[in-house]
């Protein structure tokens, strides 16, 4: 790849240089000799169909990336207010699409039917009210609606309350990873702050030990979240600016350091109901035949290694669809790498894995 890009500058330059000289030799030129070099209505014309070229490029390539590449968004949201986030973004790029395609064909239309001839001169046309304005108030009244709606369904999606009974739950992020803290049997987180961490007695996110809400807090590696009940997640950082970003329920919220940001949603598909999925389950095909593919490969090389006495390559594990809490600001060399895996599940499932965890206070109990 690199040695193709190299090649294609290296390329680049060349044209460049060769253009520039040509400028350069037809400045010296003098009038009558330099009349081979302007461009005659059959240049123009070429020209006018090879802007028509380029149009339908551009419209070929447009419906080869959708069909091609749509297999590569994600699947419908799994949380309450997705769906309407989703129906914002494609009435949006459907208008996008609807706008480019005709201004495209205008712009190219009209740069052939007002080629270059001989002897032609351009008209000059100062101004047309009634033109301009319909050139205004369309994208005006277009782009005031896609604004107040945004507007509307972001005030929507943004209001954290505590109606409902939601579920407390705190982000911490730190480089390189996520935990989770639970508020517990009461539902209330205990007071905390990176002060107060103390990481020889296991206190990892600085819990206030004499806070009496801290005790049956639970800090877990693995987000279980019980379907159809709202979450409102409370955002920690320890160190730099993180974004706890949650895709397949289409939240996103930045972690600062010394503040707490909110977000919050309602799962609405478990973590089982999603594999099923169709387009999750051709994905998960897809990627496990690429895996596959891949230990045919490390297969034979291990036979050549064991054969040399050599220690062997691991072969990759068939891979299972999860949800997932990525960090979605570059905050540091693994950033890459800090993720979270979230399972919704149902009521009793969820509660069966709490009374597996231990809490806060049991946790200093311990260590003592
Ligand atoms: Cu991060």
């Amino acid at each position: 790849m690199t040695v193709v890009l190299t090649l294609a500058v290296l390329a680049l330059v060349a044209i460049a240089i060769w253009q520039m000289t040509k400028i350069f030799e037809l400045s010296q030129l003098k009038a009558d000799q330099s009349r081979a070099q302007i461009a005659n209505d059959n240049d123009n014309k070429n020209n006018g169909y090879l802007l028509f070229a380029f149009m339908v490029f551009t419209y070929l390539i447009t419906i080869f990336s959708f069909w091609k590449y749509s297999k590569f968004l994600l699947p419908d949201a799994s949380s309450a207010h997705g769906e309407e986030y989703d129906y914002l973004m494609l009435v949006s790029f459907v208008i996008i699409f609807i706008v480019q395609f005709i201004t495209q064909f205008l712009l190219h239309y009209f740069g052939y039917k007002y080629r270059g001839r001989e002897g032609q001169k351009a008209l000059f046309y100062a101004d047309n009210d009634r033109l301009e304005f319909i050139w205004t108030i369309i994208p005006v009244i277009v782009l005031a609606g896609l604004i107040l709606w945004g507007l509307y369904t972001w005030t929507n999606i943004m209001d954290v309350n505590d109606e409902d009974d939601p579920l407390i739950v705190e982000l911490y992020a730190q480089q390189f990873n996520w935990t989770a803290r639970y508020g517990g049997a009461d539902n209330v987180l205990g007071g905390a702050n990176v002060r107060m961490i103390d990481i020889d007695r296991a206190n990892v996110l600085g819990l206030d030990e004499s806070d009496s809400y801290a005790a049956d807090d639970v800090i877990v590696k693995e987000l279980h979240l019980p379907v159809g009940r709202k979450v409102n997640f409370k955002m920690r950082s320890q160190d730099v600016l993180h974004s706890a970003y949650m895709p397949h329920f289409r939240a996103q919220m930045n972690c600062v350091p010394g503040m707490t940001t909110e977000f919050s949603f309602t799962p609405i598909t478990t973590t089982a109901e999603i594999r099923q999925n169709s387009e999750v389950v051709d994905k998960v095909k897809r990627t496990n035949k690429i895996r596959a593919e891949k230990n045919v490969k490390i297969t034979e090389e291990n036979r050549i290694l064991e054969a040399h006495g050599e220690p062997t390559k691991e072969l990759l594990d068939s891979w299972e669809y999860d949800y997932i809490l990525l960090c979605n600001k570059i905050c540091g060399k693994s950033h890459y790498n800090m993720q979270m895996k979230i399972i919704v599940e149902t009521q009793e499932e969820y509660e069966a894995w709490m009374k597996t965890q231990q809490t806060f206070g049991q946790t200093m109990a311990s260590v003592q």
